[in-house]
């Protein structure tokens, strides 16, 4: 009969290989879990968690922009400041950007500068339409004037004006001293109705500059001004919206003063200054106007290195014309006139976009400095590390000669000392046989061979004395410490190189750019730049502990000036649109003054 085999039952496999797996396993698992937590904690802490929702654009925009587009504009423009630029900033000696945040609240601002007795003062009374501000032919004013429309008429004081609520930035101007603070002082006017100056919009009268070369150690001090003027400038210039430049036809060139604040004061703001060349009304034909023009636009081609010289608006003050006076057709400089004027009452539209333009330029800024502190940062690191080597390179060789002459030295005195004990035994071998030679009397014994005078083991072997020691060891340690000061003072050399030699840092960085047109906008912003990346290089002695920027933080000022800044600019043309149509029972009063509310 044939019998069924019956199948082995399958092979268990041990208790102790599943145990095994099992923890294996389990392991495994754990570790994906951490690296997956990680990760979340990682990206959490590197990316950019927005208070504010970024409306997806596709699906209509008109409907997702926010409700309260002001409160949201400036909640935008404090999160970038406050989480993708100071964080930065504040590790950088210096704090190079401290004074490029904006902060809120801050009336649209027009800054008006010139040289003395160009007609600055003469130019705010006509646009206010009321004599405010002292005129004259002599250098009339000492100080910063702002001028603001209200109700009611009132003159403020420098502290004042600093500690102000609605205009949070003037708090800023006291690092530049009590000086400042006693010629600075605010005027809010009650303006007759035919004004055509707007409510909410400041408009800043200044000292004229002085057109006299002054020497370097003055310049800064600015002839005794009391306070850094040319920094000042700075401070108004970057505020403001907008910049008017006078100058007029007796001082058309560009020295001292106002050489030191094209170059220093409006250097990367060459977007909001419009410069003016006034009083034409006082030359005589076209060759004395052509010969000014000339002059102001070959002064400017010295300081503003770009190739195309900004407009030069050509005009007059109003009323300023000597009536029957023989001399060029005025009516050209008189639209030009009204087409500055014009963009003074435009300023509130362009404060915000004026905003984001600056805020845009500090991240592009800090990308630049950024990216040449890391270049500089790695090639002192490398040049560091190479000397590093090279030191120990230096201490370890002698060690190992010194020691290998010694050795040499005692193996061979150890020789000599072996050899003289053994002649030394010879020579008394020698002498036994004459002692022997009466042996015959004695019993015959075998002839003693001396053994030769122990000189002891290699290690017991000491043939330097302690002083020999002392003295290597002296010569060693000067040695190194010249080799060490030679290393030292190559690098600091290599290091005062990459200083005087920042310009090419620069270049290799940004190689790729100058291929395309970025090339001179890359060089207007350097030359803002630089002098924070030189203030960094002075405060910081040993370049390779130059401030460290992490990839994702530099990702975080890309991201955002991809999607906030853009999204910024949509805020930005919604507060452009005019208000909805108010209902026929609301009075509107012109001239902007139906805006006048907030401003009061
Ligand atoms: N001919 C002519 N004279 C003008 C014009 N604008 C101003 N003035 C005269 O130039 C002189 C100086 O004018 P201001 O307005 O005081 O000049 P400023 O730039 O404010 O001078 P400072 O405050 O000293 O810097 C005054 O006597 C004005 O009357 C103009 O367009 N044409
Ligand atoms: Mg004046």
């Amino acid at each position: 009969m044939h019998e069924e085999p019956v199948p082995e039952p399958p092979a268990t496999p041990p208790a102790t290989e599943i145990h095994r797996t099992v923890v294996v396993g389990g392991f495994f698992i754990a570790g994906v879990l951490l690296l997956a937590i990680c990760r979340y904690y990682a990206r959490q802490r590197t990316s950019l968690r927005r208070p504010y929702r970024i409306p997806d654009f596709e699906a209509g925009v008109k409907k997702a922009l926010a409700a309260d587009a002001e409160a949201e504009f400036r909640r935008v423009v404090k999160f970038l400041q406050d989480e993708v630029l100071i964080p930065i900033d504040v590790r950088l000696p210096g704090r190079p950007f401290e004074y490029d945040m904006h902060a809120f609240p801050f009336t649209p601002m027009v800054l008006v500068i010139g040289n003395h007795s160009s007609g600055k003062s003469t130019f705010i009374n006509k646009l206010l339409g009321k004599e405010v501000q002292d005129t004259g032919v002599a250098p009339t004013d000492d100080g910063f004037t702002i001028l603001e429309r209200r109700t009611v008429t009132e003159t403020e004081d420098g502290p004042t004006v600093l500690g102000c609520p609605e205009n949070r930035p003037y708090a800023e101007l006291q690092r530049f001293g009590q000086t400042l603070a006693g010629v600075l002082r605010r005027k809010r006017l009650l303006l007759p109705q035919s004004s055509q100056f707007p409510f909410g919009l400041q408009i800043v009268d200044s000292p004229g500059m002085i057109d006299l070369p002054v020497n370097e150690k003055t310049m800064s001090e600015s002839k005794g001004r009391g306070y850094n003027f040319v920094e000042v400038v700075r401070w108004w210039a970057k505020r403001a919206d907008l910049v008017l430049l006078l100058f007029d036809p007796d001082k058309p060139g560009t020295t001292g003063e106002t050489l030191d604040v094209l170059t220093k004061s409006l250097a990367g703001l060459n977007h909001k200054f419009l410069v003016i060349l006034n009083k034409v009304d006082k030359l005589d034909n076209s060759v004395d106007f052509a010969r000014a023009y000339g002059a102001l636009g070959w002064a400017l081609s010295k300081v503003i290195k770009r190739k195309d010289i900004p407009a030069i608006y050509t005009m007059f003050n109003e009323g300023m014309e000597s009536p029957g006076r023989e001399g060029l057709p005025l009516e050209r400089f008189v639209k030009k006139r009204e087409e500055v004027i014009l963009e003074v009452l435009r300023v509130r539209e362009r404060h915000n976009d004026n905003i984001i333009t600056s805020l845009e330029e500090t991240m592009r800024q800090m990308q630049m400095l950024v990216g040449v502190i890391h270049r500089l940062r790695h090639k002192a690191s490398d040049r560091y590390w190479r000397l590093k080597v090279w030191a120990i390179f230096s201490a370890l060789m002698p060690v190992v000669g010194i020691y290998k002459i010694m050795h040499v030295a005692a193996a061979s005195m150890r020789m000599a000392a072996e050899m003289a004990a053994a002649d030394l035994a010879a020579s008394r071998a020698e002498e036994l046989p004459s002692r022997r030679h009466w042996g015959f009397l004695r019993r015959a014994e075998p002839a003693p061979t001396a053994p030769p005078e122990p000189v002891g083991t290699a290690e017991e072997f000491h043939p330097f004395g302690t002083w020999v020691y002392v003295t290597v060891l002296i010569v060693y340690l000067l040695f190194l410490a010249g080799v060490l000061k030679m290393l030292w003072d190559s690098f600091t050399q290599y290091q005062k190189e990459l200083y005087v030699t920042l310009e090419a840092t620069f270049d290799e960085v940004f190689y790729d750019k100058f291929i395309h047109d970025e090339g001179e906008d890359l060089r207007s912003r350097w030359n803002v730049v630089r002098p924070k990346v030189k203030s960094i290089l002075q405060a910081r002695s040993f370049y390779p502990l130059l401030p460290f920027v992490a990839a994702w933080e530099m990702q975080r000022i890309s991201e955002a000036l991809q999607t906030d800044v853009w999204y910024l600019r949509q805020l930005a043309r919604q507060l452009r649109q005019p208000p909805p149509s108010p209902s026929p029972s609301t009075p509107t009063r012109g001239n902007g003054n139906s805006q006048q509310g907030p401003f009061l």
